[in-house]
Order: C-alpha cells, then sequence, then structure tokens
C-alpha cells in the first residue's frame, strides 16, 4: 500500500496542488473536465475493446490507460480518474447499466421503503478495482502532475437513482425530497457516508485532491439548495478534513448561480468550480478570496478553436490572475471537440504569463 501523506507531504510542489491552495502561479495550472473520452481516438479504440463502458471503468490496467491519455498528448498539469459517479449507487447495490447510445439506467429508488436494497457495508468490494486505478495512475504520473480523485456530489448522484437515467428537469428526485423529506434525507445520509469512504480510499491510494460533481445543484429553490446541497456537500469537506487535514477539495455546484457564494461560504470547499455562466469579475472579487477558482471555459469553444477560443482563455486567465486559479472549462468536452483545438489550447495557456 502506497503511503500517500507523506507521498504528498514530499512533493508540495505540484503546480496544481499549490493553485487549489491559493497561491497565484505564473500561469494557472490546467486540465480539462471529461478530458479522458469519445473525442480522443486513442480512448475509442480501448474503449472498444474493453467491452461496456462499465466494464472499462472496472479494468485497472485499461482505466489507467485512459486515464493517462490525455497528460501525454497535452501535458495537462492533472489526471482525472477514470471512473463514473453512478459507480456508488451501484457499489451500494443498485443495478446499473450504460446503454450504448442511452447512457446510464438504474433499477429506480422512489421511495423510503426501497433503501433496504442498498447497504454501506460492502461498497469496496466492487469499488477496489477503481483503487487500483487510482495506484497504477499514481505509480506512472510525472512527479508535478496531480492525480484528482473524485466522486458525485450526494444530491447529483441520488437523481440518477430515483429517476433511474439521465433527466432534464431532476423531478423524480426533487417530488421525493419535497413529498418525504425524512425519507429523502436518509437516502442523502447513506450517499455521504458511502462518498466518505470512497474518496477516502482514493486519497490513501495516491489521489492528491478530490472533486466532487454536483452537476444538477442548479435549479433548486434556496430552502431545497441549502438542505441538499450546501448541508451534505459539507458534511463530506468535514468528515475528510479529519481524515485528511491537508487535502485539496474542489466543489463543482454547476448552474448554482447567486448560490455560488453561499455555497463557498457555507461548505469550506478550497476550490469552486465554475460553470460557464459565471460572469469572472464577479467571481474574482466574491468567490476567489474565499477558494480558488477553477474554470470556466464554454466547451464549445473548443469545438469552434481559434481566436474565438483563445480570446476567451485569455480574459479568464487575466480575470483569476491575482489568486488561486486552475483552469478547465466550465463543463466537459462533447465527443465533436476536435482533439487538433485541445492541443491548441493547451499550449496557449502554457506559454501565457500574468
Ligand atoms: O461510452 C462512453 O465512453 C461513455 C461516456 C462517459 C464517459 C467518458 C460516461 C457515461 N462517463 C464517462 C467518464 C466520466 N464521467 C468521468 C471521467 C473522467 C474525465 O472527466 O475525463 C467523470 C469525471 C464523469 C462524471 C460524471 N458522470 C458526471 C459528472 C460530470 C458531468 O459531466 O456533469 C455525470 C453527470 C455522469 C453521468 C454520466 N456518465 C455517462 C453519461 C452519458 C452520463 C450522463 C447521463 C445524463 O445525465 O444524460
Amino acid at each position: 500500500m502506497i503511503d500517500a501523506s507523506s507521498d504528498r507531504k514530499a512533493l508540495p510542489g505540484k503546480p496544481l496542488v499549490r493553485a487549489a491552495r491559493g497561491e497565484a502561479l505564473e500561469r494557472p495550472p490546467f486540465w480539462f473536465m471529461r478530458q479522458a473520452g469519445r473525442y480522443l481516438p486513442e480512448y475509442r479504440e480501448v474503449r472498444a475493446d474493453a467491452g461496456s463502458f462499465l466494464d472499462l471503468c472496472y479494468n485497472p490496467r485499461l482505466a489507467a490507460e485512459v486515464t493517462l491519455q490525455p497528460v501525454r498528448r497535452f501535458g495537462t498539469d492533472g489526471a482525472i480518474l477514470f471512473s463514473d459517479i453512478l459507480v456508488i449507487p451501484h457499489a451500494l447495490g443498485q443495478h446499473l447499466e450504460f446503454r450504448e447510445g442511452e447512457g446510464p439506467w438504474l433499477e429506480p429508488i422512489t421511495a423510503e421503503a426501497e433503501l433496504a436494497r442498498l447497504s454501506c457495508d460492502r461498497i469496496h468490494d466492487r469499488l477496489s478495482p477503481v483503487y487500483e486505478t487510482v495506484e497504477r495512475v499514481r505509480a506512472a504520473l510525472p512527479d508535478d502532475v496531480a492525480l484528482i480523485g473524485f466522486a458525485g456530489a450526494p444530491w447529483t448522484v441520488a437523481t440518477y437513482m430515483v429517476a433511474g437515467r439521465g433527466t432534464p428537469d431532476q423531478a423524480p428526485a426533487r417530488d421525493w425530497a419535497y413529498r418525504d423529506p425524512a425519507g429523502f434525507q436518509r437516502l442523502i445520509e447513506m450517499l455521504v457516508d458511502a462518498t466518505v469512504r470512497y474518496l477516502d480510499r482514493q486519497v490513501r491510494a495516491g489521489a492528491d485532491i478530490v472533486q466532487l460533481f454536483d452537476s444538477w445543484a442548479g435549479g433548486l429553490p434556496e430552502s431545497a439548495f441549502e438542505r441538499w446541497v450546501i448541508a451534505p456537500t459539507r458534511a463530506i469537506v468535514e468528515r475528510l478534513r479529519k481524515l485528511w487535514p491537508d487535502l485539496p477539495i474542489i466543489g463543482f455546484p454547476r448552474a448554482a448561480g447567486a448560490f455560488y457564494e453561499p455555497y463557498v461560504r457555507a461548505t469550506g470547499v478550497d476550490v469552486v468550480g465554475l460553470d460557464t455562466g459565471v460572469p469572472l469579475q464577479w467571481a474574482a472579487r466574491t468567490l476567489q478570496p474565499m477558494a480558488a477558482v477553477q474554470g470556466n471555459l464554454d466547451p464549445r469553444l473548443p469545438i469552434v478553436g481559434g481566436a474565438a477560443m483563445l480570446d476567451e482563455a485569455r480574459r479568464i486567465m487575466e480575470a483569476f490572475s491575482s489568486g488561486g486559479h486552475i483552469f478547465n472549462l466550465g463543463h466537459g468536452f462533447v465527443p465533436q471537440t476536435p482533439p487538433e483545438n485541445v492541443a491548441q489550447l493547451a499550449d496557449f495557456i502554457r506559454e501565457w504569463r500574468r
């Protein structure tokens, strides 16, 4: 077993970790959400050999290989573990499939009584290949490249567990949360618990930093945002801090709008992931004094490439140059992104100086 805590202390200089702690560097370190994936021909090749998408997630050799592909190709400052947020419901005992061309499909859990089908006790049985992937990536990465572990935040994971699939409006989870908040709370607590254990094991296996993806945080009313987005995130942050006092934690409450500020204030995340719609000057003034910022290039721009992409990248780097900033997209790459444009973007960030 790798002793990750002493490993992290021995290498305090990874640019991504320094920026996450609030240091303003000469140029921002960068990685991209969904940097491994279908837009890369080398990913499609591995994916075709792996069988299903879940087979790939649970195959440490292949999952490590696709994690490393974008680091090799673009020289990113971070590698994000290749897995999916839905391995947690799977590990809790919920049936999960990824249907080709359709996305995830789960057996829906729609009421408190159905929680009896799930259990936190044996999650590591199913998740141990993920920890092995982390160990393999850690062993293969250059010393200055940070390894980013991740999990879905409880609200976002719950939206899939309740609906059984991706939905445009997360109606099934919202309806349950309004109808029976105490019952829904039990599901959220189970997810908080599983997420802490899961991320703890990723850090033990070698992750330098972790991100909580709350992709469906947007559109909730204030009281629900506080109860289902902020409170569980704060609980995870507090529990992880007890285990790993130096671990930087990134929270990404996508589309949270005016709730970004209370989110950062109340959760205590070290870094906040900004979606494309967050105004740069507002974020620099309001959020960056409390946390490092990560983001927020429109993922459509790397499809277009050229001056439109580079001008916006420059605006983002200038706006955030006086504090902690990790360059990223406002959401993930989409499959039609030309890798050549990503290479151009990576070169541009690497050469920029504040
Ligand atoms: O066939 C394929 O290759 C499937 C496409 C794919 C990929 C590449 C899925 C299915 N998941 C992933 C990998 C993945 N997912 C990563 C790997 C690391 C990287 O970023 O390179 C990560 C971090 C995720 C996280 C994830 N999965 C999120 C949060 C981030 C986001 O995009 O908002 C969500 C919401 C999911 C669910 C999911 N997984 C896959 C799909 C198609 C979906 C979305 C379903 C939907 O709501 O429509």
